[in-house]
């Protein structure tokens, strides 16, 4: 364990080896979107389907007892990777957006006032902002942002100031998707604490990269998405303190999430269950199970270091790249790197780089307000995993030297 990863990891995962556009070597650089699978995780997800399909924590046979153990264990492996203070704190959703809109309807909806606040940043992804938004107008809260400097960090100061004893809730990405930014974690839970207010960290690009350990964060919710941390898509976790979700109200209703129910009225099942209506995403669930045994035998300190080495490498020859403008240069760097070249659109520059076989993404990246504070409709995103090679970022370059020779510059 802990050793170095090698390219050799590539062999784990099937679509690396594919082709596109014809005979292009596929090269994958849209981690930050969705990380790609190791056979390990489709054969588990695929085992499942295979041998023991049945709905959870209902049928009284042997394959319905099999389900309900596989899906329990999965919890256990996801709470025991990311340090849940909890196994009954551990929520399984269907990713980061989902338990973002949990909180903000059933914690923010049962909790905030008339002019409470809630801060966010600049940077957040779109599901770190709208669910707030929709709560705040639900409850007449105010939602609130922290600029960014111009290297793209969190402006602290500007957060000293917008902190009060109106601030109740605290949301922050532990890594942007967007700028790569690694924000630092533990000065604004100290900065939030000290506010009095509660705080949500979102994992969505964390978890997937470096050791999380919420317990020693201390942050009353983390939220992350299976999909990014090599998983399965629909299956994603709230992990929380249980005293804090005994005392907050059932986000969706239905099957699962009861204890009795009579027409008058009902009462709802323990923990976790009280926020798992409905028929979980079982066969997610096991897969993610089996990604986070197989980034386990991996080790995270080497994932981080892995990831930390090709970024970086990534950002140093970017930079020196003829025509190529950093969107930013944070302290420190996630998984993603993004940038301009010259001033050809994104979506053209994605498109043409995508002939050459590299994918990278275009757009807003879901952060519009980001995009406002950059002056700019959108940026390119190159984003990685430790499958990655410094041959890829090699590739990238090269087909951003075959557009520019199509545009002219
Ligand atoms: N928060 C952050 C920081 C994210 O990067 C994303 C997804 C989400 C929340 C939402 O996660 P989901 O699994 O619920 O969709 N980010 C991206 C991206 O950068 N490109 O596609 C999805």
């Amino acid at each position: 364990m802990n050793k170095s990863i090698s390219s050799a990891i590539r062999d784990d995962f099937p679509v690396l080896s594919r082709k596109v556009h014809g005979d292009r070597p596929l090269v994958y650089l849209d981690n930050a979107a969705t990380s790609q699978k190791p056979e390990a995780v489709i054969a588990a997800v695929a085992g499942y389907y295979r041998r023991t399909n049945s709905n959870v924590h209902r049928g009284m046979h042997a394959l319905a007892e099999e389900a309900t153990g596989e899906y329990e264990a999965a919890r256990r492996a996801v709470g025991d990777f990311l340090g849940a203070p909890d196994p009954a704190g551990v929520i399984f959703t269907r990713g980061t957006t989902e338990s973002i809109n949990l909180v903000a309807q059933s914690w923010g909806g049962s909790v905030l006032r008339p002019g409470d606040e809630i801060l966010i940043s600049v940077m957040e992804h779109h599901s770190n902002i709208v669910p707030w938004q929709l709560v705040a107008q639900r409850t007449g809260a105010v939602v609130k942002a922290v600029p960014l400097t111009p290297e793209g960090d969190l402006d602290l100061e500007v957060m000293d100031r917008l902190l009060s004893e109106r601030t109740k809730l605290v949301s922050i990405t532990q890594v942007s998707n967007a700028l790569g930014t690694v924000n630092p974690v533990d000065t604004i839970l100290a900065k939030a604490k000290a506010a009095g207010a509660k705080v949500l960290i979102d994992g969505a690009q964390s978890a997937p990269h470096m050791p999380v350990d919420v317990k020693a964060m201390g942050c009353d919710f983390f939220v992350c998405s299976g999909h990014k941390m090599c998983g399965p898509t629909g299956i994603g976790a709230l992990i929380a303190p249980a005293e804090l979700l005994e005392a907050m109200p059932p986000f969706l209703g239905g099957g699962e999430m009861i204890d009795q129910v009579t027409i008058e009225g009902s009462t709802w099942a323990d923990l976790p269950y009280k926020f798992e209506a409905g028929t979980p995403n079982i066969a997610g669930a096991v897969g993610w199970g089996a990604a986070i045994a197989y980034l386990n035998t991996l080790g995270m300190e080497a994932v981080e270091r892995r990831v930390h080495e090709l970024v970086e490498d990534a950002a140093d020859r970017l930079s020196q790249e003829p025509g190529v403008t950093l969107t930013a240069h944070p302290q420190v760097r996630g998984g993603a790197v993004s940038f301009w070249l010259d001033d050809i659109h994104p979506h053209d520059v994605a498109q043409l780089v995508d002939q050459s076989g590299v994918a990278i993404r275009a757009g807003h990246v879901c952060c519009q307000p980001l995009m406002k504070h950059l002056g700019r409709p959108a940026i390119n995103r190159a984003s990685y995993s430790f499958y990655n090679t410094k041959a890829d970022t090699t590739s990238l370059l090269e087909a951003l030297r075959t557009t520019r020779k199509l545009f002219g510059y």
